[in-house]
């Protein structure tokens, strides 16, 4: 069995997440054929798992197993440090089913004051997992370090991009072009290391 990525495979995107798909196509580049699991209509699994790991692996295997294709997955998540981590694998679900990232942001600004700990350093994590149709799976994590400003700034990006600064920087996710968010990101980071696995 072949367990590596070769140019001009399909690979499904599997996720639901709009602001989530032209990352990983800038990060799988122009060598592969992208579905992704809206145009594929599949179904949105559960997120049962409580690590990042453990769904990227649940979401990745879901659609390699529905559509008999490779699929590509990201469970993806801010974390606090004066939160004790929150919302971590929580982030999408802080957001409620609208997913009003607004409200999401607000929330997070206010646990904060609640807490009265000036402390505001946060970093976002990405696992990123592959999955093939007929069983095996690879899973790889990537972290971005940084910190927290309120209000947000900026509406490139999408998520909590907006009061995210990035260690070394000045500019939240949200105010950079996509392509410097791109050259260092949890996701990007994930990436190089599946690249090193699965990409010669
Ligand atoms: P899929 O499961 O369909 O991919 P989702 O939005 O439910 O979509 P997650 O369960 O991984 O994905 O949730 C991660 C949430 O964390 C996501 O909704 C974002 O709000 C946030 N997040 C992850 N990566 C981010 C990034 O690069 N910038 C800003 N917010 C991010």
């Amino acid at each position: 069995m072949n367990l590596k990525l070769i140019k001009g495979m399909r690979i499904v995107a599997a996720t639901h997440n709009p602001g989530k798909v032209p990352e990983i196509a800038a990060l799988l580049g122009q060598d592969y054929e992208i579905l992704t699991a809206g145009q594929l209509a599949l179904p949105e699994p559960e997120e049962t798992e409580t690590t990042f790991g453990g769904n990227a692996m649940l979401k990745a295997r879901h659609a390699a197993r529905l559509s008999g294709e490779v699929a590509l997955a990201d469970d993806s998540g801010l974390s606090v440090a004066a939160l004790d981590g929150a919302p971590g694998v929580y982030s999408a679900r802080w957001a409620g089913p609208s997913k009003d990232f607004a409200l999401a942001i607000r929330k997070v600004e206010t646990r904060l004051e609640e807490r009265g700990d000036p402390d505001r350093r946060a970093w976002f994590t990405s696992a990123l997992a592959v999955a093939w149709p007929d069983g095996p799976c690879l899973v790889v994590e990537g972290v971005v370090e940084g910190a927290l400003t309120f209000p947000p700034r900026g509406d490139r990006g999408f998520g909590y991009d907006p009061i995210f600064i990035p260690d070394g920087g000045t500019q939240t996710f949200g105010e950079m072009e996509p392509a410097e968010k791109d050259a260092i990101s949890h996701r990007a980071r994930a990436f190089a290391k599946l690249r090193a696995a699965l990409i010669d």
